[in-house]
């Protein structure tokens, strides 16, 4: 069942959901090209930016370190509960990775550190039956995944970037990044981590947005 359990109401909200909604309805920013990322690095559709948008739905919620709780749940052999001096006791790793946003900015070269979402799930042992994930974060927002989207080795539930900690406005503490898929798979503020038998699509999927948003693909709209 889709979640829809945004706690924020307002008109400039509904008008950005609204607006982006109608986006997936036109079929807004499709080029019809597909492309190769063994060939460009920029995929197609989107434009290079060196500074680092903010989006989200205008709600940004104040998770301090004390409050910050990691769930991973559902169909899991071991339940995970973590506080952050559990969540940085866990395994650290680094990346540098190019993210894509939907809204066709890109940005090359974004240095974060974290917990792979490998070494989690390896503490979690996801059971044979589970197939999908589903996120929810602190200001509501949900997003879906496959399974194997989410192990990806590049998936990372990052608390720094650039060598200082994820500000606020970009998800801090912590966030997933998740850098083959358009950037709205990358929750912000995460919490918790559902492993599912059945996919359950989320916030902006049930919006008109793709299942999955391969960049690559142009996978905008589902
Ligand atoms: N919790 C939460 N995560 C979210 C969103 C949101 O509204 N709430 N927006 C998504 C979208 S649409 C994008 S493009 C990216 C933007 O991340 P940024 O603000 O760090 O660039 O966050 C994604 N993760
Ligand atoms: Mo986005």
């Amino acid at each position: 069942m889709p979640e829809d359990d945004i706690p924020t109401t307002g008109a400039v909200r509904d008008k950005l959901i609204r607006t982006k909604e109608r986006w997936a309805e036109e079929g807004r920013l499709l080029t019809g090209t597909q492309g190769d990322p063994a060939r460009d690095r920029l995929p197609p559709g989107q434009t290079l930016v060196r500074d680092w948008p903010v989006l989200d739905l205008g709600v940004q919620p104040d998770v301090s370190k004390d409050k910050f709780r990691l769930r991973v749940e559902g169909l899991v052999e071991n339940r995970i509960a973590l506080d952050w001096a559990g969540f940085m006791a866990l395994p650290q790793s680094e990346m540098v990775v190019d993210i894509h946003c939907v809204t066709q900015w890109s940005r090359y070269d974004n240095r974060f550190a974290g917990v792979k979402v490998a070494d989690l799930l390896e503490l979690a042992r996801p059971k044979a039956e589970a197939r999908f994930v589903s996120m929810t974060s602190y200001d509501g927002y949900t997003t879906n995944l496959t399974l194997e989207d989410f192990a990806a080795p590049e998936a990372m539930l990052a608390h720094a970037w650039e060598g200082k900690p994820l500000e606020r406005q970009h998800g801090g503490p912590v966030r997933l990044v998740l850098p083959r898929l358009y950037f709205w798979k990358s929750p912000k503020w995460i919490t918790r981590i559902e492993l599912l038998a059945e996919d359950r699509p989320g916030f902006w999927e049930v919006r008109g947005y793709h299942n999955r948003g391969d960049p690559w693909m142009e996978e905008r709209y589902g």
